[in-house]
């Protein structure tokens, strides 16, 4: 018996992905990815909302090196709470081809934030998605920026679009980069060129060290995955509002698999057709290059040659 029941409903990760079409540029880096566990040795927080199944970091290495890419950005899950202990351990276990995005509270000490840096930790995660977390009061979130901010790390925010006004001041306050998960889930029914995402994209305008994660068609889609033997339209209805971000803002723009792909209800991607997606967002070789290697590498990695 596992130490912990799955969710009722969850839909596991896919074994066996594709090989993708696209051929990912040398360097290419999957800068938004997890690892859930294993429980048995990294228990999930008391205080989550989801159960995964377990998604390992040598799973999650194994894909890396099936669909050709060199570094991963693994991101803290909810389901760990401020237990980074399973996130570092990938991090350690990678011999340097992986950076991590932590989540903290404001008693964190400096001792605890050294230890996290050396493992490779460049970043901490507010999430505001209410069904995902208990709301944190902003003033902690600001004690939180305070104490990571000599480190030089950003802060990664992860919100739904109809909570964007609500939040747009604090984003504009925090001193530090902002990192913003999945373009600020549009709703893709919605015009690319309509008020909601013009909203997010003044985000990107006002701020300008404000990145952006073109990422989790899977999960914004209404239209669905493609079908197997027709990638042209693969997630068509996401395509338009990740090629509007890519096209204006080149070199603020990161892009990652979201593996193990958690909470989600309708389908579970083939990583390999998702990595399909990338030239549909980034039609040259040039926005592809600065979309999978240079952004994420001057993000995460400044110091390598
Ligand atoms: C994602 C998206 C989700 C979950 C989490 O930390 C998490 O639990 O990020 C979600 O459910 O939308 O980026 O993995």
């Amino acid at each position: 018996m596992p130490t912990f029941e799955k969710t009722p409903g969850w839909l596991d990760w896919y074994a066996g992905p594709s090989t993708p079409r696209f051929r990912l540029p040398e360097g290419a880096v999957d800068a938004h990815c997890h690892v859930f566990g294993p429980g048995d040795e990294f228990p999930f927080a008391p205080e989550r909302k989801y159960t995964p199944c377990d998604a390992s970091k040598d799973q999650l290495f194994a894909l890396r090196d099936h669909l050709g890419f060199a570094r991963n950005v693994v991101v803290q899950a909810t389901c760990h709470g401020a237990d980074n202990s399973a996130m570092v351990d990938a991090l350690r276990a990678s011999g340097g081809r992986a950076r991590g995005v932590a989540t903290v509270r404001p008693a964190v000490t400096d001792a605890e934030l050294a230890e996290l840096h050396e493992a490779g930790v460049r970043g901490v995660r507010f999430n505001f998605v209410k069904r995902l977390v208990d709301a944190v009061p902003t003033d902690a979130l600001q004690q939180v920026v305070e104490r990571i901010a000599p480190l030089g790390w950003h802060v990664v925010i992860y919100f739904e679009a109809p909570d964007l006004a609500a939040l747009r001041d604090f984003f504009l306050s925090v001193p530090v980069p902002l990192v913003v998960d999945h373009m600020g889930r549009p709703d893709v029914t919605k015009d690319p060129h309509g008020p909601e995402f013009e909203a997010f994209l003044d985000l990107l305008r006002a701020k300008p060290d404000t990145w952006c994660k073109v990422t989790c068609p899977e999960r914004l889609t209404v239209t669905g995955p493609p079908a197997l033997d027709g990638e042209q339209e693969a997630y068509r209805d996401v395509v338009p509002f990740a090629r509007r971000v890519v096209e204006e803002f080149p070199d603020r723009v990161l892009w990652g698999t979201d593996w193990p792909h958690p909470n989600l209800e309708s389908h579970m991607p083939d990583d390999g057709l998702l990595v399909d997606v990338v030239p549909h967002i980034a039609p040259t070789e040039k926005l592809q290059r600065k979309l999978l290697v240079d952004n994420p590498m001057r993000l995460y990695w400044p110091d390598a040659s």
